[in-house]
Formats: C-alpha cells, structure tokens, sequence
C-alpha cells in the first residue's frame, strides 16, 4: 500500500500545456552559420495518421469502457505489439484455473505474483497488482475473467500520467533531441515520428546528429526522402553540436514546426558523450532559449530491466522529457513499461510497434493495459 501511495503521487507531471498547437510558420530571423541540404519542401498535407492526440488522463479512474480506443486501429496495433508479452503473461495466468473457478487465497495471490514478474514488470508492480487483487477479490471464487479484468484496472491504473503527446513551444520551432543507447530504435522513431508529423501538417526538419556513423546519416537521409522533409547533415565526423546547431537554424530560418535531431547511440556512463551531449543541448539552447523543448529517450523494450538503468542514467544526465518506448512489437517483456512509470517522473511518449513507417502509436494507459491482458 505504501508503494501504491507513492506511485500515484509520482504521477504528477509536470506542464499541462500539453498539445498546444503552434503556429505554422514560426519565428524567422536566423543569425550565424551554416546552410546545409537538399531541400524537399515539404507541404502541409493535413490527414490524420495515427492519433498522438490522445487526451490527458486522470489518475485512478479505471475503466472498462475505453470504447473509443479500442475501436480504432490503434487498439489492433497495439494489440499486436503486444501479443508476445500478452501470451506469456496471460498463458501463464490462465494456468492458475485449473477448474471453473478458483479460491483467492494466499496461495493463489503468490502464484500470481510469480508469474507477473515474469514480464520484466519488476517486484514493485507485481506487489501492486497482487494486492490490488487481495483487496477486491479475497476468499471468492473468482474466473479467470474477472482477475484479468481487475488487474487490467489496475495497470492502467499504475500506467496514467498527465498527459503524452509533445509539448509545442508556443511561437518558432520546437526542438526535440533524441537520445538513447545505441540500437534502442532512435533513428527509426525519428523518421516513423516525423512522418507522422508532417502528415498532420507540421513542417518538419531533421538533423542528422550521429556523425560518427556514416550508415546513420544514410539511414536519415532515406527518411526524409521518404516523407518529403528537410534534412540537415554535416560532414562525416563533424561536432554532432554543430549540426544540432545548423538544423534549428534551418529550420527558423524556413520557419519550420519541429526539428528533431538525432544522436549517436552512447551509454548513460560514458562521460565524455554525456558531456556531448550536454553540448548540444547548450548550443542548441543558444539558438533558441528555451530548447531543447524535449529530450526523448529511446528505449528498447527488448531490454527488459536493463532498459530501467538506462533510464535511470538518462534522465539523470541528459534531462531527459519523455520515453520512447521501442519494439514492443518483438518483445515478451512489455511490462517493463511498469517499473519505468514507477521509477521516473518521466511520461512514456510514444510506443514503437513495428519498424514500418507507421508503426509508431502515441502512448494510451487504458489501450496498453488492455492490450497487455485481455484475451
Ligand atoms: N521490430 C521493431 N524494430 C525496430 C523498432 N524500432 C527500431 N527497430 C529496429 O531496430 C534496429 C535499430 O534501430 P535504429 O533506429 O537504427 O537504432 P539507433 O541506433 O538507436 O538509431 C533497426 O534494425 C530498426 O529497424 C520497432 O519499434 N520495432
Ligand atoms: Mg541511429
């Protein structure tokens, strides 16, 4: 209980000017250096792809009737995602009915228990939802039905926060930096992101930030060929902060929404690249005061628990905004998701479903909870 009581009061978050929309066409002057890339102006097409706009939630306010959710595509997407993490967890409850029915009692709460941490969801979570299900269903013969559904309440429950999508600065370009371990799903949720983006309208443009790899500016440049927006790129080896610093130029200078920058994959305890990457958020913030607006942290679900250590030196480090959380769709161990909601004040953003440019969903405590358990 005690563990419940801090979980939900570390679910404040902060800003709640969540989604604001900005202006198109921000701010333009621009000072100093460089030019850059080809340009393939991207327009506004406005259509709606997937719907990051999902409403901030309010904690404690389980509810089974998530109808507009999981009617959508989404709820499918996220559902298959989820299905190895689904299978395991659910194969291994459903074992616990042996008969029509089944008696909650102690032993019944630690077989529970035992099979929840099987999916990287941690000790604490597994505490949580084991006792949650202590206080609603001891000593009656429960279905399987009926335990499903209470701890779906109840890790959605665990799983609200504030509020999910991007958080805009008000007038000139929001600029987003992208961080995480190398392989975590950075560049790929770049380009899924910024797809997204520009097919509601935003006008987006990228840099290029992981210049140690000359395949990474490659694997970019593809992208934003391919959704038909700027990129910005620096000669093979250049400071990652030079290019951090041109791409915000371009994009006040073309008077661009968003520019998401990528950056080389490094871990939380190499100093020198947390150090670079203190740099660019330095000189990025020169340009504009207040960004960097978000710092992403790519995740691979795949990871499980050691995706919770990462996090941990991220956001320590690189003041961090907000989680991606990668591959879920190759993952048995989605309920990493859990001990990450539990141990940062950090909002999981967005989740990657796939590696197809639309595999990307913005995050839904009541659609991933679902998805997580139900049959
Ligand atoms: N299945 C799946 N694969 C992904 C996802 N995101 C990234 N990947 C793959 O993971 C690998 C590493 O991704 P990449 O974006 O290059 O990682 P980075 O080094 O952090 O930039 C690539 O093969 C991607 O296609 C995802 O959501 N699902
Ligand atoms: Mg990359």
């Amino acid at each position: 209980m005690g563990f419940l009581m801090a979980f939900w009061r570390s679910k404040k978050t902060k800003a709640d000017d969540a989604l604001a929309q900005k202006s198109l066409d921000g701010s333009g002057a621009s000072e100093g250096p460089p030019d850059d890339q080809p340009a393939n102006e991207s327009d506004d097409t406005p259509q709606e792809g997937l719907s990051p706009e999902v409403e901030p939630t309010t904690p404690r306010a389980p509810t089974k009737s998530d109808s507009e959710v999981s009617s959508g595509g989404l709820f499918s997407k996220m559902r298959g995602a989820l299905s190895k993490t689904r299978q395991a967890l659910s194969t291994d409850i459903r074992d616990l009915f042996k008969a029509e029915g089944r008696l909650v009692d102690d032993e019944f709460l630690e077989e529970l228990f035992s099979r929840l941490i099987r999916t990287d969801m941690g000790v604490a979570s597994a505490e949580a939802i084991r006792d949650d299900v202590a206080t609603r269903l001891r000593a009656r013969v429960v279905s399987l039905k009926e335990v499903l559904e209470t701890i779906t309440q109840q890790t959605q429950s665990m799983l609200m926060q504030e509020s999910v999508g991007i958080h805009y600065t008000e007038s000139g370009p929001t600029v987003i930096l992208v961080v995480g371990v190398n392989g975590s799903g950075k560049t790929t949720s770049i380009g899924k992101l910024a797809n997204h983006l520009h097919k509601s309208g935003k006008k987006v443009v990228l840099g290029a930030g992981d210049t140690f790899r000359a395949a990474a500016v490659e694997q970019l440049t593809v992208w934003a060929g391919r959704i038909g927006c700027e990129i910005v790129t620096g000669k093979p080896e250049a400071d990652p902060a030079s290019v951090a610093y041109q791409t915000v130029d371009k994009a006040l200078s073309i008077g661009a929404d968003i520019a998401i920058i990528d950056t080389a994959g490094r871990l939380q305890t190499q100093v020198n690249l947390m150090q670079q990457l203190e740099k660019i958020r330095r000189v990025v913030g020169n340009k504009i005061e207040t960004a960097p607006h978000e710092v992403l942290l790519v995740l691979d679900a795949t990871a499980g628990q050691n995706a919770i250590s990462q996090a941990q030196g991220f956001s320590d480090a690189a003041g961090c905004t907000g989680i991606v959380l990668a591959k879920l769709d190759g993952s048995a161990k989605g309920g990493v998701i859990l001990p990450i909601r539990e141990k940062f004040q950090l909002p999981v953003k967005f989740v990657g479903l796939g590696e197809g440019v639309d595999d990307i969903a913005a995050f839904d405590a009541a659609a991933f909870a679902k998805a997580l358990f139900e049959q």
